[in-house]
């Protein structure tokens, strides 16, 4: 087998591994931050690492890096990798992807080239996703500074566990761990599995992601009162799920009406006392937002929490609003995507300029430092599911570039 076909195959296997730790019946993956899957999965990157001779180390929220120490130490840190988490009964690329090929590409530049000018690492977030707690980019965002430490004391998953007792629990959130902000970095890298369908459709190899879409996730809770359902007249009721059924179906119209790139999902919902002859008295419910502009995103989100509220009005019914997650939409480097573009066009591949609908760690990093992603092609665009498939490839079209990328960064030129 030759030096390629290796990093490649390297990838494929550590995908293997990676997605035997959480894995269910069905085959969906469920690794939530700081549970035991999540706490094996990181321990069995934190070997991979050691293994290939990386300098390996977790920081206080249980980031795990590797790092290839370069010639001038003190210059800006070439960062790559992406997410250990995942949704509940997820699939094997989102977010695995990225750290399998920052792993492989890091360890066959080390085997072709020595020690880089500048230092090189690969970064196993501990946190993305946000499917535990009400908060997303645990891991970036500690590391990039645009979360606080103090989320960790009122974040609560839905049985009530708090942030800060989880990670204490998984063995994180000591005093003489390394704290995670760092301000070494001088650009991060991601790649990652489209998680659409429009490289498939088009046939093309490589997105180029020009700017990651803003995202507003809230938690809307509906107070009605709980009743009798076979002695409660319609006129007397006060049904907190039928209220959150005429907002829900508000906001399906309001986004179709929106039109495109705006997206609106309610993913999770709590209804009390779930008994079926009781009228719900309350009802707690996720309402997740995505656009590419910050003045459309806004102005949909006030437009359509103004609604909800004259529902809950007119009904006799409370509604209480929190904002789980206010990211906004970032562009990436333009003289990355330039390169990158570069780097397709030596090669001869077909790619696309794109936005991205998913949010992804690259999120964070864009008011840091340069910030640049890259997807391959998702099987039918299917993503947060079993089926999750991206043919090998396409995995090694992402690691070549990925390669040259870092190759160029860390060997090469300056920033
Ligand atoms: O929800 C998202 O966009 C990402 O998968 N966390
Ligand atoms: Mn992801
Ligand atoms: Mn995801």
């Amino acid at each position: 087998m030759n030096a390629e076909t290796d990093r490649a195959s390297y990838v494929t296997r550590l995908l293997e591994d990676l997605g035997s730790i959480g894995v269910e019946r069905g085959g969906g993956i469920t690794r939530l931050l700081y549970s035991e899957s999540w706490r094996q999965a990181q321990a069995f990157l934190a070997d991979v690492m050691a293994e290939a001779g990386l300098e390996v180390r977790f920081d206080r929220v249980g980031n795990l890096f590797g790092r290839l120490e370069g010639t001038s130490p003190d210059a800006p840190v070439i960062l790559t990798g992406s997410h250990v988490d995942t949704v509940r009964s997820g699939g094997k690329y989102d977010g695995a992807y990225g750290i399998a090929a920052s792993l492989s590409a890091v360890l066959s530049l080390k085997e072709r080239y020595g020690k880089p000018k500048r230092s090189l690492e690969v970064v196993s977030f501990c946190e993305e996703e946000g499917s535990r707690f009400p908060l997303a980019y645990w891991g970036s965002g500690s590391v990039s500074g645009i979360l606080s430490p103090e989320l960790a004391d009122t974040a609560e998953d839905p049985d009530g566990v708090l942030l800060g007792d989880a990670m204490k629990e998984a063995g994180f959130g000591r005093e003489d761990q390394p704290d995670p902000r760092r301000r070494d970095i001088g650009a991060f890298l991601e790649v990652h599995v489209e998680q659409g369908v429009i490289l498939e459709r088009t046939g093309e190899r490589v997105g180029i992601v020009e700017t990651i879409a803003g995202q507003r996730r809230y938690i809307l809770t509906v107070e009605g009162e709980a009743n009798h359902a076979g002695t409660t007249p319609m006129s007397m009721r006060q049904d907190a799920l039928a209220a959150a059924a005429e907002m829900i179906q508000m906001l399906e119209k309001a986004a179709v009406r929106a039109g495109e790139p705006l997206v609106a999902t309610v993913g999770r919902m709590k209804i009390a006392p779930n008994i079926p002859n009781v009228i719900p008295g309350t009802v707690e419910f996720t309402l997740d937002i995505r656009h590419l502009s910050e003045t459309l995103l806004t102005g949909f989100c006030e437009a359509v929490l103004g609604k909800c509220r004259s529902i809950a009005v007119r009904r006799g019914l409370a509604l209480r609003v929190q904002t789980a997650l206010q990211s906004r939409p970032v562009p990436m480097d333009p003289l990355l995507t330039g390169r990158l573009e570069r780097i397709c066009r030596e090669r001869g591949l077909a790619y696309r300029r794109m936005m991205s609908g998913a949010g992804h760690d690259a999120q964070s990093f864009s008011s840091l430092c340069p910030t640049a992603m890259l997807f391959v092609p998702s099987r039918a665009g299917i993503s947060h599911s079993p089926e999750e498939y991206t043919a090998p490839e396409h995995l090694e079209t992402g690691l070549d570039i990925l390669t040259e990328m870092l190759h160029e960064l860390a060997y090469e030129d300056p920033l």
